[in-house]
């Protein structure tokens, strides 16, 4: 009897120390690079070159180098700025449609080294590494793939120059995050004299594959950006708006770099079979680069707070251009806006309400995948359905009546983004008050809603393409309403 007895209670033990099979991976994955991309979330972006001293916003191509003569460029100034800003790196334009070099490249005389700015022998580039290393931030370097100074523009040889320019770029400053390739391309230009037209097939023209190689060998940590990916994609605006459904799978084989695609860059492609998330990219100006007309336009606190629920809030990161004046400081007014935008998601997301609070789900796989995964704080863990549920409802007890205006939901992306419909309720009187009703969420969405008061907030998935994952949850009230 007594055998048996210990019999049973091992089984039991055994059952209950039984590992839960994890959820299989769902579609095109992210890769390390990327998960390490979404995870920064807000940077700068960095419009600086001849233009900042023409007051233009495309130089022509034909640009006297000596132009260039910032009085106190100072990129220590930048990244003090981005780190107190709250901003995780910077993307600086080494390369614009004008052709000039902000760093002494050994492949043209159009760069810093022609420039009376610390008589020739400066090299802002290799500034920003220093500053961005004293700081803790990340860099990333923009190289306009059109080239309106180079005479070789639109030949073959001109590939070449590119790809030099680029080695040069990932070779001599440290660790890139991103190369940003932009998608304007061709059109008239200096073109070392010949001023003339020249068009490009930018379907064929560049080659991005083999350029994409290069970028692999030399910093297989960063990840390229173009209206085609292949890592990261346009979001197809330049006004900060992310789009409320946005899948961060894309079928990238069928886009390339200056196309038409505004519509699907939004929302991606739902069956996509690459994932390819979105990047915002807006001016805090109404110009990428520094004119003074503009210093009374700075985007107000409040209107980058708006920037930041369009893009980070909608599954998508901010890449926000904070452009240096004509001393090569970031303007004070800018300083002032930024600055203050950071005080205000502060006290926006001052308090997580949902934290360790009762969590419960109408289903979930078993040990390891409990709802409680939800609202732990770590990003590791997640709640999952059995694979055969592909929706369900999972509810965060807040113990007592508390006012709730915001959600912020992410999904376990690392098995793959799966959610396609959502919506979020709260018990009021004894019935559940619709909040919200959302389509996809991938990395992390954040909703605004009116204040409600509660004790309980319903999270139901609707519609998922495979067992949905969700890894976090969290509840503000945020000031004001
Ligand atoms: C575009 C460029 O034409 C603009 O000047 C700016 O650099 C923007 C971010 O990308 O393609």
């Amino acid at each position: 009897m007594k055998k048996l007895l210990l019999f049973f209670v091992s089984v039991l033990f055994l059952f209950a120390c039984a590992e839960v099979k994890p959820p299989e991976p769902f579609g095109p994955l992210p890769s390390e690079r990327q998960i390490a991309w979404h995870e920064m979330e807000y940077y700068m972006f960095v419009h600086f070159t001849v233009n900042t001293f023409t007051d233009k916003e495309w130089g022509y191509g034909d640009e006297n180098p000596s132009i260039f003569d910032p009085s106190d460029l100072d990129c220590r100034q930048w990244a003090r700025v981005a780190k107190e800003a709250g901003m995780k790196g910077i993307i600086l334009t080494a390369k614009h449609h004008d052709g000039f070099c902000l760093w002494p490249s050994a492949f043209t005389e159009h760069s810093v080294k022609s420039s009376p700015w610390k008589e020739g022998k400066g090299d802002v580039l290799n500034d920003l590494r220093n500053a961005c290393d004293e700081y803790g931030l990340k860099m990333g370097v923009y190289l306009s793939p059109w080239d309106r100074n180079s005479a070789v523009y639109g030949t073959p040889e001109y590939l070449n120059y590119y790809r030099n320019q680029l080695t040069e770029l990932l070779t001599n400053y440290g660790d890139i995050f991103e190369v940003w390739f932009d998608g304007a391309n061709g059109g008239d230009g200096y073109y070392g004299g010949a001023r003339e037209t020249r068009r490009i097939d930018n379907k064929t023209y560049y080659d991005w594959t083999n350029t994409h190689k290069i970028v692999r060998e030399l910093q297989p940590g960063a990840v390229m950006f173009s209206d085609a990916g292949p890592d990261i994609r346009w979001v197809g605006n330049e006004s900060g708006m992310g789009s409320l459904t946005n899948w961060c799978l894309l079928k990238k084989d069928e886009m390339y770099p200056g196309g038409d695609f505004a519509k699907i860059l939004g929302e991606g492609h739902d069956d996509g079979n690459y994932w390819v998330p979105a990047e915002v990219d807006v001016s805090i100006r109404r110009g990428w680069f520094y004119h003074s007309a503009q210093d009374s336009l700075v985007r107000s606190p409040e209107n980058l707070m708006e920037l930041y629920y369009s893009s980070v809030g909608r599954n998508s990161n901010l890449l926000l251009n904070i452009p240096p004046d004509r001393r090569g400081l970031i303007h004070e007014n800018d300083v002032k806006s930024l600055l203050a935008f950071r005080e205000l998601r502060i006290n926006e997301f001052a308090e997580e309400l949902a934290k360790g609070k009762k969590a419960t789900a109408t289903s979930d796989r078993g040990k390891g995948y409990k709802a409680l995964s939800v609202n732990d704080g770590n990003p590791e863990t997640y709640w999952s359905a059995p694979d055969d549920t592909k929706s369900a409802s999972l509810i965060i007890d807040l113990g007592t009546e508390t006012e709730v205006n915001r959600v912020l939901l992410q999904e376990y992306i690392r098995l793959g983004q799966r959610v396609s419909e959502f919506k979020v309720e709260a018990l009021v009187e004894g019935e559940w008050k619709p909040l919200i009703d959302g389509t996809t969420i991938g990395y992390k969405v954040i909703r605004k809603f009116p204040v409600v008061r509660t004790s309980q907030i319903k999270v139901t998935i609707v519609s998922s393409k495979a067992s949905p994952l969700i890894s976090n949850i969290e509840l503000y009230r945020a000031p004001g309403e």
